[in-house]
Parts: structure tokens; C-alpha cells; sequence
């Protein structure tokens, strides 16, 4: 169509630029895998830790969103269908490297080590556990939609610039893409070609607009284009694909080209547990994508190289279902400090907030 603007001789003008996104698929729905993509020096068991690690996401997923009904916490964003992408991404990353989630990335958190304790702490609405140790390199929950990307961009800048050996990792959803702040980091990264990767997880849906009417753009991965950046869509449902993308990703980052994965999952839940999604969605689609679940294929998987069976499964759960409840627990029996709400904000408190403090403290409020 653009062509047309040139009309005449318009076959004759040279290509200013062009560009292909691949798309890459290793493990299939049915948990087939294309033996020429597969990496080599992916151990089995690295696999099973991929599988406990995606149950885990669920179950504890599940548990929360069960809570929250019962008026145990606040508003949550649930993630089941999208833990390849999330644990895919999140295990080819190293402990120094550094993680930017939005609000729907508990499987980033939990594969970096976030006690389940504080996860319940969070969601509970208690800023103690938007307080993350330092070790793990990463950035508590951000609700704002892609309002972490100019920080994960910047702490990329501070990386190279300490000539610190360490990625940053950002996650972003569909929605999120059409957001300035995402075009705004990925110029920035791609301009001071800082060590910075994003992870699309596009779930297909952004509360209730579909990705078909989010954007024109036929992927979200060639958006990355514009910026001067190389990007892949991958199968977000295949952890293998996403481990695969987000290591070679790394690597490229850490040698100074950012990189952008475009994951295609979906989001099988409601967008939060204010939403019903019912309301705008049909369930045929829901049931297209239960087809291409990412545990149910790698468990397949595994259970087709005898590395899984029934026994193996019924200990999994309930040994992790029990770590979820006596994490639930220990966030029952927690105490928050109201001065939390003060602290934490700025390094050194400013006077107007110290005033504030000294006033909420003689306050009934407190009590
Ligand atoms: C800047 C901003 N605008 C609007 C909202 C309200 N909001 C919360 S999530 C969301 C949709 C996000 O969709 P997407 O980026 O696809 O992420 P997903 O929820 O699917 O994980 C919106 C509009 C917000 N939190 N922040
Ligand atoms: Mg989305």
C-alpha cells in the first residue's frame, strides 16, 4: 500500500531497509521436541527443575487467588498459562544478573528466590514485602503498566557504566508495549547499547482489549526494530524455546547489543480478581489455548524419557502444597511496622515525611 504513495517507477527505488522476525518453537503441545533447536547441554534434570518450578508457580497461584476470595488478600494478578514464560526466562538468568517484573511475574520472582513468605507479605498489602533483599537483584512489584522499563533501561546504563558483569531482565505485556515508556527504553538501550533485555509476555489480552485491537503491528517483537534492536517470537507456552531465546538474549546483551523476546502465551485467568472476564471473552478461545498448556507438554515430555511418573507428581504437589501453607503461615503471624509505610521511599527521609511520621505516630491511626 505504501508503495503506492511513489506510483510511478516505484518498483525501481532501492529498499531503504527490511527486516524479518523469526519465530521459534522447540517443544511442541504435545511435548515433541525438534531435536535440531534443542540445545545440547540441556540436562534432564535441569528439565525437572523447569517442571517443579512452573508447579510451584501454579499451585502457589492457585492458593492466591483462593485467599483473595476469602478476603485473606488484597487484589492479585494471577498468572496461570504463563509460567514458561516466566520461568523459561527467568532460570536462564545468573543470581547477579537483575530482574525489572511488572505485577503478573510471580514465577520471575519465586525462580530468583523470593521467599513465599514475603510473596504472601505483598499481597497481603504490606509494603515489608515490596522490600526485597539485595541479593536477589530485582525491583519489588510495579503496578503501573511499563513504567519499569525506563528504570530497567537505566539500571542497564548504571551496569555498563560500573562495568558490572550483570543483564538486566524487563518484562512487559502486550499492553504495556504500546506504552511510551517502552519505546522510550528500548531507544535508550538501543542508542547507549546497554546491557538490557525485554521480555514481551504477550498474554493476548490487556484487561479487556485484545491484542488484535491493541496494536496494527503484526508482532510485538518488531517493534524492537524502530529502536535499533534484534528481537525473536518465541512460543511463550515452550519453556525450552524461552530458555533457549532469553540465554542466547543475555549473551548478546552482555556484549552490549539489548535484545527483545516477544513470548506468545496467554493469559488463561481473569486479568485480576476485580475482572471477570467472561464479560468480554469467548471460552472456545480459552479452550484453543488449555491445549497448548506449558506444564501439561513438558510434563509429557519428561514422562515419555521415564524421567516423570504418577508418584513422582503426587509427591511434588503435596510437598509443595505443605511449603505453601506454612509460608501462609509465618505471613498470618507477620506484624507490619506502620512506620514502613514512611521508610523505604527515599535513602535519607526528607523532613516533610519525618513530620508526617511524628504525626501518624500520635495518632489513633497507629493503634
Ligand atoms: C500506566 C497505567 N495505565 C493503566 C493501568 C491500568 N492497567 C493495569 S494492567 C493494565 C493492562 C496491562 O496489560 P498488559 O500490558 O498486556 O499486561 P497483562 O495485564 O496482560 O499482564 C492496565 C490498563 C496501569 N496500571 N498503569
Ligand atoms: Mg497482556
Amino acid at each position: 500500500m505504501l508503495n503506492a504513495i511513489g506510483s510511478k517507477g516505484v518498483d525501481m527505488l532501492k529498499d531503504a531497509f527490511s527486516a524479518t522476525i523469526k519465530y521459534m518453537q522447540i517443544m511442541d503441545e504435545n511435548g515433541s521436541v525438534d531435536q535440531q533447536l534443542m540445545p545440547n547441554d540441556l540436562q534432564d534434570q535441569t528439565l525437572v527443575e523447569f517442571y517443579k518450578m512452573m508447579n510451584l508457580a501454579r499451585n502457589l497461584d492457585a492458593k492466591a487467588l483462593s485467599l483473595q476470595r476469602q478476603g485473606k488478600l488484597a487484589t492479585y494478578a494471577p498468572l496461570i498459562g504463563e509460567e514458561a514464560t516466566q520461568i523459561g526466562s527467568a532460570m536462564a538468568m545468573r543470581q547477579n544478573d537483575f530482574a525489572v517484573p511488572n505485577f503478573r511475574q510471580h514465577g520471575v520472582y519465586i525462580a530468583r528466590g523470593l521467599p513465599l513468605e514475603q510473596f504472601f507479605v505483598y499481597w497481603k498489602g504490606y509494603e515489608e514485602g515490596a522490600a526485597i533483599d539485595k541479593k536477589l537483584n530485582m525491583t519489588p512489584v510495579i503496578v503501573p503498566v511499563a513504567t519499569q522499563m525506563p528504570h530497567a533501561a537505566g539500571i542497564a546504563f548504571a551496569k555498563k557504566y560500573m562495568k558490572e558483569d550483570s543483564v538486566v531482565v524487563t518484562y512487559v505485556g502486550d499492553g504495556g508495549t504500546s506504552e511510551g515508556d517502552f519505546y522510550e527504553a528500548i531507544n535508550f538501550a538501543g542508542v547507549f547499547k546497554v546491557p538490557l533485555v525485554v521480555i514481551i509476555e504477550n498474554n493476548q489480552w490487556a484487561i479487556s482489549v485484545p491484542r488484535t485491537e491493541q496494536t496494527a503491528a503484526q508482532t510485538l517483537a518488531q517493534k524492537a526494530i524502530a529502536a535499533g534492536i534484534d528481537s525473536i517470537q518465541v512460543d511463550g507456552n515452550d519453556v525450552v524455546a524461552v530458555y533457549k531465546a532469553t540465554l542466547d538474549a543475555i549473551e548478546s546483551a552482555r556484549a552490549g547489543k539489548p535484545y527483545v523476546i516477544e513470548c506468545l502465551t496467554y493469559r488463561m485467568s481473569m486479568h485480576t480478581t476485580s475482572d471477570d472476564p467472561t464479560k468480554y471473552r469467548e471460552d472456545s478461545e480459552v479452550e484453543v489455548w488449555k491445549k497448548r498448556d506449558p506444564i501439561a507438554r513438558l510434563g509429557a515430555y519428561l514422562r515419555a524419557k521415564g524421567l516423570w511418573d504418577d508418584s513422582k507428581e503426587n509427591a511434588l504437589k503435596d510437598e509443595q502444597l505443605k511449603s505453601i501453607d506454612e509460608a501462609l503461615a509465618k505471613a498470618d503471624e507477620f506484624k507490619p511496622d506502620p512506620d514502613s509505610i514512611f521508610r523505604n521511599v527515599y535513602s535519607q527521609m526528607p523532613k516533610v515525611l519525618e513530620e508526617q511520621l511524628e504525626d501518624a505516630k500520635g495518632s489513633n491511626y497507629w493503634q
